[in-house]
Order: C-alpha cells, then sequence, then structure tokens
C-alpha cells in the first residue's frame, strides 16, 4: 500500500501535475501537451492602444511559438482580473501575465499565485505591493518619464509662443484613477509644471481613457472655464472626444487653434491628426510588448535569470516628425 502511494506521488511530479487533464477546470492535456500555458488577464478594451496591447500578447504567445494562452477581459473591473487570476491558479496554469487596471489590491491574489509556484509577468501598468516578490517582472512604460516629456513640450512651447507676463490655462484631462498610467502622467507633468508660477493647472479631471467620456467632461469643462490654452490629455481616444467638443462649441484647437492639445500614445489614427495640426504634440506609449513577453518566458523555462523591471521606451511626436513614421505604424 506504501509503495503505491510513494509511485502515485512520484508519477504526478510537478511538470506533469499542471497537464493532467479534467479535475477542477484544468486545461485539458491533449490540448497542451508540451505547450507553456499562460493565463492573460487583460484589464479591459478602452482604447484603440489596448486593443494594439492584446493583439501583440496574443500574436507572440501562439501554438506555433509553444504556448497555449487563456485570455480575460476584465472590463475595467479589479475584481474581474482577481477573479481570471484565481481561475489561472486553479487550472495551475505555467505563468500568469496581468495589466493591473489600479496600482493597489493585488497583494492577496498574488500571495495565492506564489503559493502556487506560478510566476507572475506585469505588463503594461504597475502594482504597488508591500512584497515585490509577488511578482516576476514588470515590462511597460516609465509613465512619469512620459508626463516630463509632456512638461518640457509645453516649456518649449511656452517659451516660442507665450508673452513673459503672460499666464496660461491648463486643464489636464486624466486617465483611469488609480492606474499608474494616470498617476505617473500626472505626477511628471506635474514635476514641471510647479516650477512655471504663469502655468495655472485649473483643474485635473478624469475622463477614464476613453472617447465617449472624454467629450462629455470636456463639453462640461468649456462651460465651466472661459478661457483654457492648454489641455493635457492622457491618452488618444480622451483626445478624440475632446476634440468632438471643442467642434461642437465652435472653439479652435491644435497648431492654429486657441487651445493647445498634447496627447498620449501616439496611436495611427492620432498622429494622422498631428499630421494635419490638430494634435499639437503626442508622446508615445508603446503598446508592442508580445515579443518581450514571450522572450521573458522563455528565460524563465531556461531557468535563467530576469530582469526585474523592463521600460518599454517611447518617442515624442509633432507635425515636424511625424510623416516618417506614419504609413508603416502598425496600430
Ligand atoms: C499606458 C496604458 C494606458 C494607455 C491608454 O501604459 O496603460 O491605458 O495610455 C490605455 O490608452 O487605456
Ligand atoms: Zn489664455
Amino acid at each position: 500500500m506504501l509503495l503505491c502511494v510513494v509511485a502515485a506521488i512520484c508519477l504526478c511530479g510537478c511538470g506533469s501535475v499542471k497537464k493532467q487533464s479534467g479535475q477542477d477546470g484544468m486545461v485539458p492535456a491533449e490540448l497542451t501537451e508540451d505547450l507553456i500555458v499562460v493565463g492573460f488577464s487583460q484589464l479591459g478594451s478602452e482604447s484603440v492602444w489596448r486593443t494594439a496591447h492584446t493583439a501583440s500578447i496574443q500574436e507572440q504567445l501562439t501554438k506555433e511559438k509553444g504556448f497555449f494562452l487563456e485570455y480575460n477581459n476584465a472590463r475595467q473591473r479589479q475584481e474581474n482580473q482577481i477573479k481570471a487570476i484565481r481561475s489561472y491558479i486553479s487550472q495551475r496554469v505555467d505563468y500568469i501575465v496581468f495589466s493591473p487596471v489600479t496600482e493597489t489590491g493585488w497583494d492577496t491574489v498574488l500571495q495565492e499565485a506564489k503559493n502556487a509556484n506560478i510566476p507572475v509577468i506585469v505588463v503594461d501598468r504597475m502594482v504597488d505591493v508591500k512584497d515585490d516578490s509577488l511578482y516576476t517582472t514588470i515590462i511597460g512604460m516609465d509613465a512619469q518619464e512620459e508626463g516630463r516629456k509632456a512638461g518640457r513640450w509645453l516649456e518649449e512651447f511656452c517659451r516660442k509662443n507665450k508673452g513673459k507676463d503672460e499666464t496660461i490655462n491648463v486643464l489636464v484631462m486624466e486617465g483611469t484613477a488609480g492606474s499608474s498610467a494616470q498617476i505617473g502622467r500626472s505626477e511628471g507633468f506635474d514635476e514641471i509644471a510647479k516650477t512655471h508660477d504663469d502655468w495655472r493647472v485649473l483643474e485635473k479631471i478624469s475622463g477614464e481613457f476613453t472617447t465617449t467620456k472624454g467629450k462629455e467632461v470636456m463639453l462640461s469643462m468649456l462651460s465651466k472655464y472661459q478661457d483654457i490654452d492648454v489641455v493635457v490629455s492622457q491618452n488618444d481616444d480622451m483626445t478624440f472626444g475632446i476634440i468632438e467638443a471643442l467642434q461642437e462649441r465652435g472653439v479652435s484647437y491644435g497648431v492654429d487653434g486657441d487651445v493647445t492639445i498634447i496627447s498620449f500614445d501616439a496611436v495611427k489614427e492620432a498622429l494622422e491628426l498631428v499630421a494635419d495640426g490638430k494634435i499639437n504634440v503626442d508622446i508615445e506609449c508603446n503598446p508592442l510588448q508580445g515579443e518581450q513577453v514571450a522572450e521573458v518566458i522563455r528565460k524563465l523555462e531556461a531557468g535563467q535569470p530576469v530582469e526585474k523591471r523592463y521600460v518599454v521606451d517611447g518617442d515624442i511626436f509633432t507635425i515636424d516628425n511625424v510623416k516618417s513614421v506614419l504609413e508603416q505604424r502598425k496600430y
């Protein structure tokens, strides 16, 4: 009897236990044979940028490339991400990849993943956890630096276009409250803005990274403030809504307009507006992170060390340099 029990435990060595079919909803073995099983919890599908980010990971983690990818769209709700991560844990996937909708609230579920020996790869946005051994690596942009880039561009713009004693009124439209993209871009811009007492930040208000909310909020801001000189919009989708609102109210914008527009993401649709002089500057945030994710997983599979942080860099586009990238822009 004892021998049988010992044999059974050996047969279920840690490597093969993940591939067993059947019980508690685990991935059927015949589906995954020797593929690397990855559970991907994506925060939502709120923007053009997000769609490109999802596609980039799905294009890299394919069966042909040795992966079995499970995907869940959390529709901007943290509880949906936690549910998805828990289901990946119970399925004993090999890796969990997730883009956290907000920075906080992940300690418990990431501890559960750690207890199950499942490495967690954070993509795009950051998590704020007490113990950073709860995730293996973070792949994404430096949001603070993106915010500083916007501030530095505005400094240059003011040097060329603003009278010395003129005060500029700045409206900051923020992305999803509590997301590292919103926190970082606001912090970075504020770092520069607070060194200019002739920049008046009228308000920081959330457009939730969507076109609909961006338009709704901009219409109310145009009713509230008579003189908005600059809008800093933390993603292109909100910028599309802002432009609709400005057009509706007959307010000019862009290179020759009354309202200067600073945007983030630099998706193709927005870069076309930069080329037309409708958006003054677009701070790029690169969503094509799939290759980096696949490379990190392969390294982990081979028992090689990986960095704790992979910073994805981006450019800054104005009418002067946008034409060179427009043609081959993938997203
Ligand atoms: C930025 C990313 C943001 C994009 C938005 O890293 O998290 O989320 O700027 C997206 O378009 O919604
Ligand atoms: Zn003014």
